[in-house]
């Protein structure tokens, strides 16, 4: 059983797959903090997890041809400045099972917990890649991320991002060795990560091993034959993987964390909670909140760090507190969330469904009882 060494995990974990494991952490948890305590945050793997040894691990930064390469140990990734920054990671697949239940789709059955908020600290991916001595300046090349080690078929996960954006001081994308103040746990990759603020989860490679300045986006399946959008109207039988762009920056999200779907509560006064975050670094500028399934809307209050223009790189929490209208037995209550590029999100799920179940964004919508 090559899963038989993966780390033992939080019993309140949500478990949608245990080998490989995947995992996220119930509502009513997930906005409890601005910040996810690692034993909960969102688990997404696609093989067994490595049990890397720190002294002998070696990261491999290959330049572009003529360039310098480098190979680095663990004190020499903590000499470079440490960068820490506060970063929301979403998986493409987050809230994948409100597609599933308008048409069936492949893949892993999230529910709104395939995101979670840390603090990340690490080397800045800009300062190793200037290390390798050269003029990065190529607008077509991409920087590629392998983890270390491979599963028994030979399988290493992959992916990659624009050089432009590695090379963006502001972009701010990390060699991370830290989460919390921790260094990583094993689940969320130990003992270097990748993460791209702003940019979907699948990006951030976990077991870092190689790092390399290429003319091509990574081969990896992942990069190439998955974690990509398609139309409603594109079935397996169809589908051509090389049409669609590689998902990076991911749209504006929210979500309803309380009351829980189908929720009896007590009658008089709701308290309504969740999360709202946009890709790219987009700010969210309001979180609008109706009880009456979209006819009216109430603005909810923001909470969490304030977010800093063009590099809001993690969620804003929400919450809005109303008086309920006497003699209702059941709220529709909807949330939808706006970025500070006025991009909102769909109404319902059917235009943005596609068969893989990425990019749920559509506006929530759950209903909640009374208790007589
Ligand atoms: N990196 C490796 N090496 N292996 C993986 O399976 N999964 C990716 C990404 N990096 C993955 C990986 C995906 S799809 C997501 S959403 C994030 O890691 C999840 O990160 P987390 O498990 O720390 O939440
Ligand atoms: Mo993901």
């Amino acid at each position: 059983d090559p899963y038989a060494d993966d780390p033992i995990r939080h019993p309140a974990l949500k478990v949608n797959s245990q080998r490989p494991f995947n995992a996220e952490p119930p509502p009513e948890l997930l906005t409890e903090n601005y910040i996810t305590p690692n034993p909960i945050f969102f688990t997404r793997n696609h093989l067994p997890v490595p049990n890397l040894d720190p002294d002998t691990y070696r990261l491999h930064v290959v330049g572009p041809p003529g360039g310098q390469s480098l190979c680095l140990s663990l004190d020499d990734l903590y000499q470079f400045p440490k960068h820490e920054i506060t970063v929301t990671l979403q998986c493409a697949g987050n809230r994948r099972s409100e597609m599933t239940r308008f048409k069936e789709v492949r893949g892993l059955e999230w529910s709104a917990g395939a995101i979670s908020t840390a603090r990340w600290a690490g080397a800045r991916l800009f300062d190793v890649l200037a290390q390798t001595g050269h003029q990065l300046s190529a607008t077509e090349a991409h920087v590629c991320f392998e983890r270390l080690d491979s599963d028994p078929t030979g399988t290493a996960y992959g992916a990659s991002i624009p050089l432009a954006r590695a090379m963006d001081p502001e972009a701010e994308v990390l060699l991370a060795y830290e989460m919390n103040g921790q260094p990583l746990p094993r689940d969320h990759g130990f003992p270097v990560r990748v993460v791209v603020p702003g940019v979907v989860g699948a990006r951030h490679v976990k077991w870092l091993g190689r790092v390399s300045v290429e003319p091509e986006e990574s081969y990896s399946h992942w990069q190439r034959r998955d974690y990509k959008g398609f139309s409603p109207s594109v079935d397996w039988d169809t589908v051509d993987f090389d049409s669609a762009p590689s998902i990076q920056e991911l749209p504006v999200q929210s979500a309803i964390t309380q009351p829980k779907d189908g929720e009896t509560i007590e009658s008089g006064e709701v308290t309504v909670k969740g999360y709202a975050w946009s890709g790219g670094g987009r700010a969210v500028v309001r979180v609008d909140v109706s009880l009456d399934g979209g006819l009216t809307w109430q603005v909810a209050e923001l909470d969490g760090e304030e977010q800093r223009a063009r590099k809001a790189w993690a969620w804003r929490l929400w919450q809005l507190q109303a008086p309920v209208p006497a003699g209702k037995k059941e709220l529709n209550i909807v949330c939808k969330a706006v970025d500070d590029s006025y991009n909102v999100q769909p109404d319902t799920v059917a235009p943005i469904w596609n068969l893989r179940g990425v990019l749920t964004g559509n506006r929530r919508s759950e209903m909640t009882r009374f208790k007589e």
